[in-house]
């Protein structure tokens, strides 16, 4: 009698053990799954350059022989590497775009940068910035973005440039295409660890909105205010991005493709995620954007060929992009607050 008592309690003992085990399986397994969607999809502020250094230093060996948590090039041993997030900072930032505000006024505000570089004085920055701004026929635009650009990059203590790719001639517009060229000109230049790629009408409302490169492509543009500060839609990566120089050339950069307005971010998103990355945004209260009102402009009408492109991404992307991106270079020229690069970029072939 006993031994039938003991053999069914060691019966259920056992099922009690099982159970535990599956239920605690099961937790592991939707906390998981939880983790996965939220990295995926939620707009997050981690710290930017914690995750860059995550992918980017795994071949350290040991403590003491790190490599330095800098990408920049500078040699300086004793200077101290700026933190992430600037004691600078402000947060929210009160916007102002004077009529009459001139090139020289801006100049004289902004003492420190030279032939568009700028480089903190008292830290070594995280990461090396270029800033590619595409541009044709909005000089105004560009005059607000640079009085605001400069003084938000600059209590960032950043090491960045402003490189604007200026189109050359009446074809139609090819945002994508200047990126490109902007991209591979700048790397002529300075070995750049991070490339952010910006409308020339988007403004930045807060300066938490780091100017950094993360371990996947960011986009920054959650929210600004002609589409009520609303993502446009899931998969959005138009506006502002931010890429590391590896990330860029891993998507074969842009398509070289789109002629007119439209689907070229659509585009790379695609190349983004062939490739196997994800996309990253700040939080919505931070990643705010101000786009000075316009309207559409001549010469950058809706591309309607755009859906029959986007269909065949996955087809042509590996040889269109950075490797087959042709142009004429017209001029390369050092103004004191960016480095104008003109070009010709061609036409549509049809
Ligand atoms: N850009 C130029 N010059 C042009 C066209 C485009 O510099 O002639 C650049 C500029 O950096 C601009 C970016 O390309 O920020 C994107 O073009 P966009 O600002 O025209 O695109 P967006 O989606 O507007 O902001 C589309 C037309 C809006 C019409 C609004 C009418 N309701
Ligand atoms: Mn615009």
């Amino acid at each position: 009698m006993m031994g039938v008592i003991s053999t069914f309690g060691n019966f259920f003992c056992r099922i009690r053990l099982l159970f535990i085990v599956a239920v605690c399986l099961m937790i592991v397994g939707w906390g998981g799954f939880y983790v996965r969607d939220v990295t995926r999809y939620t707009p997050k502020y981690r710290s930017p350059v914690d995750n860059f250094w995550k992918c980017s230093s795994s071949e350290k060996k040991s403590e003491d022989n790190r490599p330095p948590p800098v990408m920049s090039t500078q040699t300086e041993p004793d200077v101290k590497i700026c933190p992430v997030l600037s004691p600078e900072l402000k947060g929210v930032l009160q916007l102002a775009f004077p009529p009459n505000l001139s090139l020289e006024d801006v100049q004289k505000k902004c003492p420190m940068v030279n032939n568009g570089h700028y480089q903190p004085e008292t830290c070594r920055a995280q990461q090396k910035v270029a800033i590619l701004i595409p541009h044709r026929n909005r000089e105004k635009h560009l005059l607000y973005l640079l009085d605001n650009l400069h003084p938000f990059l600059q209590r960032q203590q950043l090491d960045y440039a402003i490189y604007v790719i200026h189109q050359a001639g009446d074809e139609k517009f090819n945002r994508a295409k200047l990126l490109n060229v902007g991209y591979l000109e700048a790397l002529k230049e300075e070995k750049w660890d991070c490339f952010i790629l910006h409308d020339v009408d988007l403004v930045p409302e807060n300066d938490f909105n780091t100017y950094l490169c993360d371990s996947e492509p960011k986009h920054l543009v959650v929210g600004r205010n002609a589409t009520g500060y609303k993502l446009r839609y899931k998969g959005y990566f138009g506006g502002v991005t931010a890429m590391t120089r590896n990330q860029f050339a891993m998507v074969n950069g842009y398509s070289n493709n789109y002629w007119g307005w439209g689907g070229e971010d659509d585009d790379l998103h695609s190349r983004v995620e062939f490739e196997k990355m994800t996309v990253v945004r700040p939080s919505p209260e931070i990643a705010r954007y101000t786009m000075i009102f316009h309207t559409r402009d001549t010469g950058n009408e809706v591309n309607d060929q755009r859906m029959q492109l986007l269909r065949k991404v996955s087809k042509v992307w590996k040889t269109d992009g950075l490797n087959s991106c042709t142009y004429k270079l017209l001029s390369v020229e050092h103004e004191p607050l960016y480095i104008n690069i003109t070009v010709d970029i061609g036409k549509p072939h049809h």
